[in-house]
């Protein structure tokens, strides 16, 4: 079968309804923080000193040791503005520092490598069977992908009941949700794993993605002479009750972007091994998640 998944041809319109994608992400993500049983952003007063300090410190060191100049200061102003009326504080975070937070906090699991969330997750989406089909378009464009695994524990005992969540971009490279006119659930689902801890998702195979280049981390990428690709990738989180949540992402090889990602979230570890799928159109991969006990 030839494989069309790495064209990564974008027509004018498509780039200009971008930047809608990480302006929206602020809103979801104040939401998430503040709605019902949202997470507390609370941090201790002696951390905040430390912490913001040696943030503050960092900066300065840069200014005295490179000599920057007011030109270059007065840049960094106007973009830092920019950065929060396009709502981009989430896309930058998560691009550009959310994969060391992910490296801390990941350092003690033993099961399945995790990678970072990124700004399109969404709690809640519909759920489906054991095997169900992702929700998507009538037409939608996509080689087929059936995504086939176990979820598990560290000491092999099979977790069935255990939720996949399971997030992508559609081919264009937009999120539901954040792009404007797509089905409210398009590319979203939630798998209840059956017998075994089994599932076998059916979905689309995702196309390579730039991240929005029309607001001011486009303009950065710009101006540094950076590029804004991520690989193609499918986001996942697992969980099952007793255990650590999973959130991770899976990646396709031979993407010309798996050794510079934008967003540096790929790991060896994360690597998919698709082949043709042996009983229909499209693609079969086999991947199991494996879950660490809460302590
Ligand atoms: C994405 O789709 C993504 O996954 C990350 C990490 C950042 C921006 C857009
Ligand atoms: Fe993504």
């Amino acid at each position: 079968m030839t494989d069309t998944a790495f064209d990564t041809s974008f027509d004018a319109e498509v780039t200009a309804k971008a930047a809608e994608s990480g302006a929206n992400a602020s809103a979801r993500f104040r939401e998430r923080m503040t709605g019902a049983g949202g997470r507390s952003a609370m941090v201790d007063t002696a951390r905040v000193n430390y912490l913001a300090s040696k943030v503050i410190k960092g900066i300065n060191d840069i200014v005295l040791e490179d000599k920057v100049s007011y030109a270059e200061y007065n840049a960094l102003k106007a973009w830092l503005i920019k950065v929060g009326e396009d709502g981009e504080w989430p896309l930058f975070l998560d691009v550009w520092i959310e994969h060391s937070v992910e490296e801390v906090a990941s350092e003690h699991r033993e099961g399945s490598k995790g990678t970072i969330e990124g700004p399109y997750y969404i709690e809640d989406s519909p759920q489906l069977e054991w095997n169900g089909t992702i929700p998507m378009r009538d037409d939608e464009p996509g080689n087929p992908l059936v995504f086939a695994g176990q979820v598990r524990a560290v000491d092999g005992t099979p977790l069935p009941g255990a939720k996949v969540e399971l997030w992508h971009a559609d081919d264009l490279g937009f999120y539901s949700q954040f792009a404007p006119g797509l089905p409210e659930w398009n590319l979203r689902g939630t798998w209840i794993a059956g017998d075994e801890g089994r599932f076998e998702i059916h979905t689309l195979r995702p196309a390579p993605y730039q991240i929005p280049t029309d607001g001011a981390c486009g303009q950065l990428i710009a101006a540094a002479g950076w590029h804004a690709w991520r690989p193609a990738h499918l986001h996942f989180k697992i969980s099952a009750p007793g255990y650590e949540l999973i959130t991770t992402q899976l990646y396709f090889p031979g993407d010309p972007h798996n050794d510079d990602d934008i967003a540096s979230a790929v790991k060896p570890e994360l690597m998919l091994n698709p082949i043709d799928n042996p009983d229909g159109e499209g693609f079969h991969v086999d991947y199991d998640f494996v879950l660490d006990p809460e302590s």
